[in-house]
């Protein structure tokens, strides 16, 4: 059955583009916005680096590294070579195609763009139909706060450190200066249907959560908001999650996530191999969430969908 609601989903990392793209393929353009954490932006040898931002692009069009689910297919590395020539560290892999990326939107950004209008430049150029929206058009940092290490911006956490350092606490620097962008304030007006990608909440959704405004926007909307679980059977299908939620001492389940979100949702879905979570106040249901082909992508996409329109 054709929906003809406005969906707004959001998204970030790896698991959060996955859900995107199954969204994109079953829904028209014009009827999906992709709202995008910005939290794990940092500067990189003087280049703006929006990796969620990067992944959902490339993913969507069909252009994302299929092994590491970030990056461009196919990229070389000569530039990271010449860097560590240079006796350069070159841990943040930086593909020779992913850099004109960078440059660009580097450029844009010094001659006065937002980063709404720069990915809206990016996105026509690969062909993304979609509304693609970041949380924020000024900087909100996810810091990671760690035993061994102390504090550390997010890429250095994630990828320099691999995410390895124990867990203490995470705080989103920037969020309360910055503002909710117009067309994020219309797009949540406008959504019939909200759902919450399988993206690790603390470090993907929390910092879109954190924008002021944003999360008091969500919950003005008497429509359908949906999460759907990054935690199958105790683990995380990809990244820090399961590792994290330990740390902070959570238990490592579906129903900690949906606790997590309180009431900014009124449903979830958990996997089939957890089965449906009973929560009190919530919709509740199970689906195979694991996202391997495209095909499961497009499945889970129109499962959620079809089990929401049933709602009414
Ligand atoms: N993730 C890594 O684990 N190692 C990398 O070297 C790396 C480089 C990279 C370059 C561009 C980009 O858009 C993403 C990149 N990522 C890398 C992923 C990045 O760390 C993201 O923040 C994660 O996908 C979590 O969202």
């Amino acid at each position: 059955m054709a929906l003809t609601k406005q969906v707004l989903v959001l998204v970030g990392g790896v698991g959060g583009a996955k859900l995107a793209l199954g969204l994109a393929r079953q829904l028209p353009p014009e009827q999906l916005t992709i709202l995008v954490n910005t939290g794990d932006d940092f500067w990189h040898y003087g280049l703006r680096i929006c990796p969620d931002v990067d992944t959902l692009l490339y993913t969507l069009s069909g252009r994302v590294d299929p092994v590491n689910g970030w990056g461009l297919a196919g990229d070389s590395t000569i530039m990271l070579e010449a860097l560590r020539e240079y006796g350069e560290d070159t841990w943040f892999r930086l593909g020779d195609q992913d850099l004109a990326t960078h440059v660009l939107r580097t450029h844009l950004l010094r001659e006065g763009h937002t980063l709404t209008q720069v990915i809206g430049r990016l996105a026509g150029a690969m062909g993304v139909r979609p509304a693609v929206l970041p949380m924020s058009d000024a900087p909100v940092a996810t810091m990671v706060d760690t035993l061994e290490a102390g504090e550390l911006d997010f890429q250095t956490y994630f990828v320099r450190h691999r995410w390895q350092p124990t867990v203490r606490g995470i705080r989103y620097a920037g969020a309360a200066a910055a503002t909710l962008p117009a067309a994020v304030a219309a797009a949540i007006d406008r959504a019939e249907l909200i759902l919450i990608a399988p993206s690790n909440p603390w470090l993907s959704i929390a910092p879109i959560l954190a924008v002021p405004g944003l999360r008091a926007a969500l919950l003005g909307r008497a429509v359908p908001r949906v999460a759907i679980t990054p935690i199958v059977q105790g683990r995380a299908i990809k990244g820090p999650a399961a590792k994290m939620m330990q740390e902070l001492g959570y238990s490592v389940t579906p129903a900690t996530v949906a606790g997590y979100y309180g009431d900014v949702i009124n449903g979830f879905v958990s996997d089939v191999q957890d089965a449906a979570c009973r929560l009190q106040g919530l919709r509740t249901i199970a689906f195979d969430t694991i996202m391997k082909t495209d095909m499961d992508k497009m499945r889970l996409a129109q499962q959620v969908l079809d089990w929401i329109e049933g709602w009414a």
